[in-house]
């Protein structure tokens, strides 16, 4: 709680001061300082993303998730040599939920990755929990947002696949690539009840292992890969030390967005730049009903989230409200963007189990590393499902 105060306290004094126009233009110091000033809420931060906005949606966002060690990084970079060489501008967010205090962790990827981070056509930025107002997946969701902006074709998010918060991440990215390392049906088994369901490509990497055919066997034969008509979950086999099946997963990256398209995070209304930089009205109740009653009559499992309690400066008023649809779309607001992501991600449990939950935020609380302090006082919300 000490760390994450002081950090908050040296934000404050900082000004942002960064000209869109030469984030626009390429210049890197003006690309990093942005950066900089998204990952941490500085002020000035929300201003540059709504003048970014409207440059968003040409960058193709790849997701790159797996059990730790399974070799992503190294993937990650033997996929930038290869993009490179078809002429791409490529830039890399490298998320680390598992380092909140020291964020010392990352400093191995970026040696790993580092053969190509040289390259002008190259932008790596690593990041940890630490730090961050309001959540892993809105924060990388922003700079997600800068580097698309920038002009850069590809933006590669590695995420550690641990749980939800990646589930959350991963609905950021197009294309999904989820790594596993070559092992045994129980290990298998774990990756299935995680995080196989956002991937719309599986990679069994360490290809040099005995153990490898045995994996692909696994998840060939596990069902649920046919997504829909236009689209099976292929199983890839590579080995990143040596870059065998690189140029395969490129192309079948590349096919699958000729499949989806890009720009995903902008049409499903995920707690991205636009939706928490803009500071827009809330939708009226009559709007948000609507809304719920629209997502009900096509069969979409849906939530009511309502402000029951406040304290201290909460920033929307008692009996504001937030409607979840099943995949994450929401509508309305009960913070302003400070704790979206999380009741939204607790939307969706209740719209599973059916199980009310009132939930509550505050700086004092044990969940309060999703609350800015910008946020300020306490809420407390009630989360239910609508039938
Ligand atoms: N034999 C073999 N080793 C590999 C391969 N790919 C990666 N490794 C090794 O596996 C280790 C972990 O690789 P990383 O790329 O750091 O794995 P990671 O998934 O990024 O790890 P975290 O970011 O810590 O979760 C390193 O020592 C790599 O050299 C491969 O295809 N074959
Ligand atoms: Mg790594």
């Amino acid at each position: 709680m000490v760390g994450r105060q002081t950090n908050v306290t040296a934000a404050m004094s900082f000004s942002a001061d960064i000209d869109p126009a030469a984030v626009l233009g390429g210049s890197r110091p003006a690309l990093a300082r942005a950066l900089t000033a998204v990952e941490n809420g500085r002020p000035g931060a929300a201003e540059l993303l709504v003048s970014l906005a409207s440059h968003r949606g040409r960058a193709h966002i790849v997701g790159i998730t797996g059990a730790p060690g399974a070799g992503k990084s190294t993937l990650i970079n033997a996929l930038l040599g290869e993009l490179l060489a078809r002429g791409r501008r490529i830039a890399v967010v490298a998320v680390d939920p598992s380092s909140p205090v020291t964020g010392g962790a990352l400093l191995g990827d970026r040696v790993r990755m580092g053969g190509h981070g040289a390259d002008e056509r190259v932008f790596i930025r690593s990041l940890s929990s630490r730090g961050h107002l309001g959540g892993l997946s809105r924060t990388t969701a922003q700079l997600v947002d800068v580097f698309d902006a920038a002009g850069f074709d590809v933006v590669v998010v590695e995420t550690v696949g641990v749980g939800q918060s990646e589930v959350e991440i991963g609905r950021v990215a197009d294309t999904n690539v989820v790594v596993c390392p070559p092992g045994l049906g129980d290990e298998v088994q774990a990756i299935k009840a995680g995080i196989l369901e956002i991937a719309d490509i599986l990679v069994v990497n360490k290809g040099d292992s005995p153990l490898a055919a045995r994996t692909m066997l696994d998840l060939q034969t596990s069902g649920g890969l046919q997504r829909d008509e236009h689209w099976t979950v292929p199983v890839l086999r590579t080995v990143a030390t040596s870059g065998e099946g690189i140029a395969e997963l490129v192309e079948r990256i590349d096919a699958h967005t000729g499949v989806t398209g890009i720009g995903r995070r902008l049409r499903a209304a995920t707690p991205s730049a636009a939706s928490d930089a803009m500071p827009a009205a809330p939708a009226t109740d009559d709007e948000l009903f609507e809304q719920l009653r629209r997502w009900r009559a096509v069969g979409r499992g849906v939530a009511l989230a309502t402000v029951v309690r406040t304290w201290g400066s909460s920033p929307r008023p008692e009996g504001s409200h937030l409607a979840v649809e099943e995949s994450g779309a929401f509508l309305g607001s009960v913070s302003g963007g400070c704790i979206e992501g999380a009741v939204i991600g607790e939307a969706q449990e209740v719209i599973t189990d059916g199980r009310p939950r009132l939930l509550e935020f505050g700086v004092s609380d044990e969940q309060a590393w999703e609350v800015g302090l910008a946020c300020g006082g306490r809420v407390q919300v009630l989360v239910e499902r609508i039938e």
